[in-house]
């Protein structure tokens, strides 16, 4: 067997975000596309972040993933010291409950962006569906896998809304027959 590339460099700032950051992995998996996963952080070990997104590309990276709570300036320095395409994971939590985290990620000087998924539990799945977008650029395979995700979004949806219609209708029907 083959071992998969390491395509999505999945990095956070603190282990205390890997609960939240693993979803991000989990559907990285789903799609077929290998991940490699790390701690660094911009403020605490500043020189390993710039050394990591220095030599991103080189070790075969497509795309970088950085998740950060608080002041979270993480996507924002790997993404200065990178061309490739960086996801920002604003975490949630602390005093501000993750605005701060939102804000820091999303505001990005121009020629430097972090595209800056949701706050939340669909951020991290957010992050890892965009990043399976990009590496689809040419890739039929992996563009047939996204087109079936839709299709299973589209049933959930569907499913949801008989339930919901059922179970008014009968909400209603009882309201007749009291
Ligand atoms: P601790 O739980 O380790 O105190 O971290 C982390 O992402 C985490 O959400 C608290 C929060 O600090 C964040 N952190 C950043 C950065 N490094 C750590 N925002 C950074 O480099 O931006």
């Amino acid at each position: 067997m083959t071992a998969r590339r390491m395509e999505a460099a999945v990095v956070m700032g603190s282990d205390s975000d890997w609960p939240v950051v693993q979803a991000a992995v989990d559907t990285l998996d789903g799609f077929g596309i290998g991940s490699d996963v790390r701690v660094i952080s911009a403020h605490r070990t500043p020189d390993e972040a710039a050394a990591f997104a220095q030599g991103a590309a080189k070790q075969g990276f497509k795309v970088i993933i950085a998740a950060a709570g608080g002041a979270a300036h993480l996507g924002g320095v790997l993404a200065a010291h990178t061309t490739l395409p960086v996801i920002g994971i604003p975490v949630k939590g602390g005093a501000l409950n993750g605005l701060d985290a939102v804000l820091a990620t999303l505001q990005m000087p121009a020629g430097i962006p972090v595209a800056t998924v949701t706050l939340g539990n669909a951020g991290p799945v957010n992050a890892a569906v965009l990043a399976a977008q990009i590496l689809a650029v040419g890739r039929p395979a992996l563009r047939r896998r996204l087109a079936a995700y839709k299709r299973e979004l589209k049933k959930k949806v569907q499913k949801g809304n008989a339930r919901v219609r059922r179970e008014a209708a009968r909400g209603r029907g009882d309201a007749r027959d009291g």
